[in-house]
């Protein structure tokens, strides 16, 4: 791997010298590895899935463009502070944004940021306020981003209407004996689709606007230092969207008090002190919302959790095609914690349309 992926850092414009690469693992989807070199700063060198991301090369074009427009942002500041707040990419030596390798794999290199962390879990409401400002600010600074300069990579990524019929596709064609493992979550699905297409359906009718979203705001996709956050990461999914997309999926991992991938469900609860201080930090920094699509945030909650429960369940019907499993059950134990984290959210709905209401005063 290291000749490789020496061979690889050194088509892009950098003067220092390859020293040794760590992979990172939390992804479900891409390979990543931080580049360590002789000198500061190190790198991040990442080979998009090709199998996930037919339009790689546009991929890291779109990712790029986004990154180019944040700094713009911070144009006053020396270089330094403006790579611990956005992610920086580098051009190949071709003056390339990405390099294609002669497998036509699609790679990526951007500056690693250092001292910063990530977490698969909120431990503390503090962080989850800090959470809530990097999404807010995120898109606060995207508000006026022309969005039809992207190219669409996955059309539809978050639309639900989209997702069940890949899901009843997938139903009809598994074996009985893996569809007799699902029997419960097929039931939790129906019981709630309906309530789940009311974002497709404001969007649909006009209620909503789309505007530029990261589409992956996961916690772990949220770097932190010393208690503050820093930025967003994984840039791969930036396209137009609903700011109820990042909203919700934040609010899915951050105040899940179980992780993503844990199977004792009882651990899986929603954590209303964690989702105040999200909510708080989120408005903090995003001031332009209107009354409409205020009413859509508290079942952007519960959506973006069952979307990603859907497409698991759908990833395992379909025996594990699309994200990255270390067993056979792993996609269907994803499931069932993101439905049994809709359950808990069910039970404290009420305070969460409280919270809501008062967290957003304009
Ligand atoms: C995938 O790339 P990664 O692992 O951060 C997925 C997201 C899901 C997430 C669940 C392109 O994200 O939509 O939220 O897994 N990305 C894609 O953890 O499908
Ligand atoms: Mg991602």
């Amino acid at each position: 791997m290291q000749v490789l992926l020496t061979r690889i850092f050194n088509e892009f414009q950098i003067a220092a010298a390859f020293k040794s690469y760590q992979e990172l693992n939390s992804g479900h989807i891409n390979d990543t590895y931080v580049i360590h070199t002789h000198t500061k700063p190190n790198y991040v060198l990442q080979r998009i899935n090709g199998n996930v991301f037919s339009d790689a090369g546009n991929l890291v074009v779109n990712k790029v463009l986004v990154s180019d427009y944040l700094q713009l942002k911070y144009k006053d500041l020396p270089f330094e502070e403006v790579s611990k707040k956005v992610l920086c990419f580098v051009k190949t030596k071709d003056n390339a944004f990405f390099y294609k390798d002669e497998d036509e794999n699609i790679w990526n290199l951007s500056v690693f940021i250092e001292d910063s962390i990530t977490y698969l879990k909120t431990p503390n409401a503090n962080i989850a306020f800090e959470a809530g400002k990097a999404t807010g600010l995120f898109l606060e600074n995207t508000t006026d981003f022309d969005v039809t300069s992207l190219t669409a990579i996955l059309p539809d990524f978050h639309s639900i209407t989209k997702r069940y019929i890949q899901f009843k596709e997938a139903l009809k064609n598994a074996t009985n004996s893996t569809k007799e493992k699902t029997q419960s979550l097929v039931s939790f699905v129906e019981q709630h689709i309906e309530e789940m297409l009311q974002i497709d359906k404001a969007i649909e009718g006009g209620l909503i606007p789309l505007r530029l979203t990261h589409s992956d705001t996961k916690i772990s996709n949220i770097l932190f230092s010393e208690n503050k956050a820093l930025c967003l990461i994984d840039t791969d999914t930036v396209m137009k969207g609903a700011i109820h997309f990042d909203y919700g999926d934040a609010i899915r991992t951050i105040c899940n008090t179980a992780d993503e991938d844990e199977k004792e469900l009882h651990l899986v609860d929603f954590n209303l002190e964690f989702f105040k201080s999200y909510t708080k930090g989120f408005f903090q920094e995003l001031k332009n919302i209107t009354k409409e699509e205020k009413k859509f945030l508290p079942v952007s909650i519960k959506m973006m959790p069952f979307i990603m429960g859907l497409r698991f369940l759908t990833d395992f019907l379909n025996s594990n095609i699309y994200y990255k499993v270390s067993y056979e059950n792993h996609n269907l134990d994803r499931a069932k914690n993101q439905f049994a984290y809709i359950a808990s959210i069910n039970k404290k709905y009420a305070d969460v349309k409280l919270i809501i209401e008062q967290e957003i005063t304009q």
